[in-house]
């Protein structure tokens, strides 16, 4: 706690120095604090056939509306405001307001969308859609080409999922960019868990970096691997240390404005029985999207949103993506699951195969603004699954409509 609140203390201490040191934004054409929206709509149909959950389907629909830009010249804005109706009910709240203070070192501080690594959030070790979820703290930058280096300190806010709360997270995140799109990011993360329950990770620290190569004008790579270390939670009165490891890599060849192809591997490790301590994979911040695939969800007491087994993954994706013409893409997705240790005693002793899943996914964009999407995704079971959770296969349906403007 000691070491949370000097590094709280120091951000502080920061601010004025950037608000004295900074020199004022200089932009050709000067930024203009504009407002803007989008409308969404979107259908779910969840067809569960397992004993316990039950079938869905609703309508849920959002809207948004940004404030951003300057309001002196050192000083910037960005607000967020949110209209949500689906089958919990309406809720409208002012769900975010930041404020960004200097430019080539800056201090952004307030409740926000942190953004980070390849998407927002933290995208890390496995390449998911990015997270929705509303941060407060506050970060400092330092951003001087090839240089862009950010110190952070934040806590997930009170009204975002349950998952997400009850914990902290200070970090350290780095990209040094060279050639055109290739990039070195190293990262530093402390996260704590107030938890206490079985099965969370109650202190992780990871390490790690990830590097994206533009190999040539039609192929790109991405390779990325993270060390954690910190306490896992065994039982209530027992913590043990953790030590795992992940990575992926993942191979996309696109040539421009015709089909792409991409090809990834997903190692997080699991934990060996015969240590003491925990060897299983923290997935930190992953956002594995019920949304848009990984139906058949991995999921333990990770405070992130899957991919938290005790017997750890192996993924295998294939992807293949198809532009119909310069509006309409259509694209397929095809995951398999593999536990890395599977359990040795039990119903489900020595199965490895956890599941797989197909997912369709067609996007239409007829004017600027305005994109149709249509989502398909079914998933079917392993050994592993149906003799520990039932005959769970899934499919789920998501029609949209969003306009922006
Ligand atoms: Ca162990």
């Amino acid at each position: 706690m000691a070491k949370a609140s000097l590094l709280q203390a120091g951000l502080v201490g920061v601010a004025g120095l950037v608000l004295f040191s900074s020199p004022v934004a200089s932009q050709e054409k000067p930024e203009r604090f504009k407002v803007t929206g989008q409308v969404r709509a979107r259908v779910y149909v969840n067809r569960f056939k397992d004993y316990k959950k039950k079938n869905e389907e609703f309508i849920y629909l959002r809207t948004r509306l940004w404030a951003n830009g300057p309001i002196s010249p050192n000083l910037r804005l960005s607000s967020l405001f949110e209209q949500k109706t689906d089958d919990d009910g309406d809720r409208f709240r002012f769900r975010e307001a930041a404020l960004k203070l200097g430019d080539k070192l800056s201090l952004t501080a307030g409740r926000q969308m942190l953004s980070f690594g390849a998407g927002d959030q933290y995208e890390f070790l496995i390449g998911s859609d990015k997270i929705d979820v509303s941060m407060d703290g506050a970060s400092l930058r330092w951003n001087a080409a090839p240089w862009d280096v950010s110190l952070l300190t934040f806590r997930p806010s009170p009204d975002s999922p349950t998952r997400f709360r009850e914990q902290e997270v200070y970090g350290l995140y780095g990209r040094y960019s060279y050639a055109t799109g290739n990039k070195i990011d190293p990262y530093l993360l402390i996260r704590r868990v107030k938890s206490g329950e079985p099965g969370a990770f109650s202190r992780t620290n990871a390490a790690g970096v990830r590097w994206e190569c533009a190999g040539s004008e039609n192929w790109k790579w991405v390779v990325e691997g993270a060390r954690e270390w910190g306490t896992y939670q065994l039982t209530p009165a027992r913590q043990v240390p953790l030590d795992a490891f992940g990575g992926y890599v993942k191979a996309v060849y696109a040539p421009p404005g015709k089909a792409s192809w991409k090809l990834q591997y997903v190692y997080l490790s699991g934990d060996n029985p015969g240590t003491e301590g925990y060897e299983g994979f923290d997935p930190l911040f992953n956002n594995i999207r019920y949304d848009w695939g990984y139906l058949v969800r991995p999921g333990g007491k990770g405070d992130g949103n899957g991919l938290a087994e005790p017997g750890g993954f192996s993924i295998l994706n294939a992807g293949r993506s198809w532009k119909l013409d310069d509006k309409t893409t259509f694209s397929l997705n095809v995951f398999h699951f593999v536990l890395q240790r599977p359990p040795a005693t039990g119903a489900a002793a020595g199965q490895s195969q956890y599941a797989d899943e197909v997912d369709l996914d067609f996007r239409h964009i007829p004017a600027k603004g305005v994109q149709y999407r249509f989502f398909v995704g079914a998933g079917f079971p392993g050994r592993y699954l149906e003799l520990t959770k039932g005959p769970n296969t899934r499919w789920i349906l998501r029609p949209e409509v969003q306009v922006s403007f």
